[in-house]
């Protein structure tokens, strides 16, 4: 039954009154800053990426941090959604009983979660949650005179805010890279309360947006530390190896707060060997020196040397390699040879626990696992990965296909999005630029080819350009069907590339394994091309014929299917099926076969290795590939 007019009249006043009530709240609980939030300007505001920030001392804040569940954001946003003046940020504390001011929070009593981590998998509540989240922590600091301070936030997914002292320092949008924000005027002797919210809601507008086939894993999930630079510091630098000579070694150096004639200097102490430089008026100094006897980077021989890179007061004290990538008709080029990627995709999913990839032991294993098959190349998709990871891949000598999340259909019609994709491709780069183990720059992934998108992706294809001339530009593309025995890659974006990139699941999501034997390829571009994925599902430990779905047998008959079919194909210079492990995933819920996770892994999320694996590694330890 309804309510009576009498009744709903009275409910009406009710109402009314609570909102005037709260309308008349004094400043404090209720009083918000109507002046944030243009609805259209960027969110992220006050970041940088300080360049080689993890070879710098720094304190970590990693471990427990309090934390708060916030559903409606009501922390932030007060009742009329506008910004709060003293909302959650402030971590005021609640005296208890006797303590008569209106608090509708405690951090100091509110559980923990751990830092570095993905909320989901800490706590069961959280498993599925899509939301905000308050993180605090205190922090004991001596500031010391003449540095400045940086908070160094190795991801937060996906947008994400935060306060030092009550007092806001910046914001950020994007899960996946790795950002700094200056915090010098801030924090103060003694005690100091960091606080940050994270929103990792899914959005129309966002990189990615409402659709991936990976866990939407929310939180603070890779470490976060302070970091001190002096007054005038070295923010960026990049330093290769010129594709010309193969041993020049050239580049430049960004110093933020040199004066115009400063000194810039970058030494190979190993081979004795360095240049100085000076700082024009853009505070950047070229640099260039051959060192003798420069021995290249390579998968089987990643040779690293100590750098050091000098600017007034502050020094970093890099490990770099150097090598050269570049294409010659459909060839691949490393070092002037031509090279045969053999390789595997990799999502940041964490082996044996689940989560976030966020440790040194995560890469190991991963990355293990992928030497293990014989592979030389590794994709990382569909993100960028923990620095750990690419360090990593440094050391080991694997070759790394570098994404950022441009994936599927993301809003292509929508400036604000390029922008933010663009802020992503800058961040990425920034942060990995010096990393001897990047070879290409993937700006997207399957998207459907429309002018817009075409337009959208050309864009970004000229900004990795802009930034980094050194590596390669590829994206993985959709192939077309002709018929059940024609496939065809012509899509649009393909002229933008360096590299083409293709996706196909023949064997999986259309015909049998076997329908891959009579299959006809027509490539329309004099480009190498990588099959950037291809794949099926399997169980680990069920068993059974090749002909039933869901077993081992059924994944490894694609691979060994697939394997010859690509190798007939004559630009394809490189592989990397999907995937090295299963991953969690929300589509994918076959109970018993799949319950959220991806099972196209050749291991299982629990370390177990499928048939298929057996049969890739032994391609490519038979060297399966023409070159090298
Ligand atoms: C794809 C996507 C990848 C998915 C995979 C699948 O083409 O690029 O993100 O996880 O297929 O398993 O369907």
């Amino acid at each position: 039954m309804g309510l009576s007019w009498k009744k709903a009249l009275s409910v009406a006043a009710m109402l009314l009154c609570g909102m005037s009530a709260r309308a008349q709240r004094p400043a404090g609980a209720g009083e918000v800053d109507a002046t944030v939030h243009a609805a259209d300007a960027p969110f992220t505001e006050n970041t940088t990426v300080l360049e080689g920030a993890d070879r710098r001392p720094q304190t970590s804040l990693d471990g427990e941090w309090r934390s708060i569940v916030d559903p409606y954001f009501a922390g932030l946003y007060s009742f009329h959604h506008e910004i709060k003046k003293d909302g959650w940020f402030k971590d005021q504390r609640w005296g208890g009983v006797g303590d008569n001011r209106l608090f509708e929070y405690d951090f100091a009593k509110s559980p923990t979660l751990h830092v570095p981590g993905d909320w989901n998998t800490q706590r069961d509540s959280l498993f599925f949650y899509e939301g905000a989240l308050w993180y605090q922590r205190d922090v004991e600091w001596t500031p010391v005179a003449g540095k400045r301070v940086f908070l160094h936030v190795g991801s937060a997914n996906y947008k994400s805010w935060f306060w030092v002292n009550g007092e806001k320092v910046c914001q950020h949008e994007g899960g996946f890279t790795t950002f700094d924000c200056e915090v010098t005027a801030q924090l103060k002797a003694g005690a100091n309360s960091i606080v940050a919210a994270v929103n990792n809601q899914r959005l129309p507008d966002g990189v990615p947006t409402l659709e991936t086939d990976w866990w939407n894993y929310g939180g603070l999930t890779r470490s976060v530390a302070l970091v001190e630079v002096p007054e005038s510091y070295i923010a960026g630098y990049d330093l290769h190896v010129d594709r010309a000579t193969r041993t020049k070694i050239e580049g430049w150096v960004q110093v933020v707060g040199a004066k115009a004639g400063e000194r810039v200097s970058v030494s190979l102490p190993e081979l004795k060997a360095g240049a100085t430089a000076t700082v024009g008026a853009d505070g950047r100094a070229a640099v260039s020196f051959a060192p003798r006897g420069l021995e290249l980077w390579a998968p089987g021989a990643p040779k690293l040397y100590k750098v050091d890179l000098m600017a007034g007061k502050d020094a970093i004290h890099e490990e770099m390699g150097f090598k050269t990538i570049e294409t010659r008709g459909t060839e691949i080029l490393l070092n002037g040879k031509p090279i045969f990627l053999r390789g595997i995709c990799i999502h940041a999913e964490a082996p044996l626990r689940t989560g976030r990839v966020n440790s040194e032991k995560d890469v190991d294993t991963l990355l293990g696992w992928a030497q293990e098959l014989g592979a030389n190349y590794v994709r990382l998709a569909h993100y960028p990965h923990d620095e750990k990871m690419t360090r990593a891949a440094d050391r080991m000598g694997l070759l790394v296909w570098s994404e950022i999340p441009t994936y599927w259909a993301i809003a292509f019609d929508n400036p604000a999005v390029l922008a933010k994709a663009k802020q992503q491709l800058h961040e990425e780069i920034a942060r990995d630029r010096n990393k001897a183990s990047i070879g290409l720059w993937s700006i997207a992934n399957e998207t459907p080819s429309t002018p817009a998108r075409t337009q959208f992706l050309t864009a970004l294809a000229a900004e990795v350009r802009l930034l980094d001339r050194e590596r390669l530009v590829t994206a993985a593309l959709l192939v077309r069907g002709v018929g059940e025995h024609e496939k065809v890659v012509d899509d649009p974006l393909g002229a933008a590339l360096d590299v083409v990139g293709m996706n196909e699941y023949i064997g999986w999501y259309e015909g049998k394994p076997e329908t891959a034997d009579t299959m006809h390829w027509t490539i329309k571009y004099d480009k190498p091309v990588i099959v950037s994925e291809f794949g099926g599902e399997g169980k680990a430990g069920l068993h059974g014929a090749a002909t039933d779905r869901w077993t081992e047998e059924y994944e490894a008959a694609i691979y060994q299917h697939q394997l010859p079919m690509l190798a007939k194909i004559p630009q394809v210079r490189g592989l990397s099926p999907w995937i090295l492990m299963d991953f969690r995933a929300p589509y994918r819920q076959l109970p018993g076969m799949q319950d959220y996770f991806n099972r196209k892994g050749l291991i299982s999320d629990q370390g177990q290795k499928k048939a298929a694996f057996g049969v890739l590694q032994k391609a490519y330890l038979g060297g399966y590939g023409k070159a090298d």
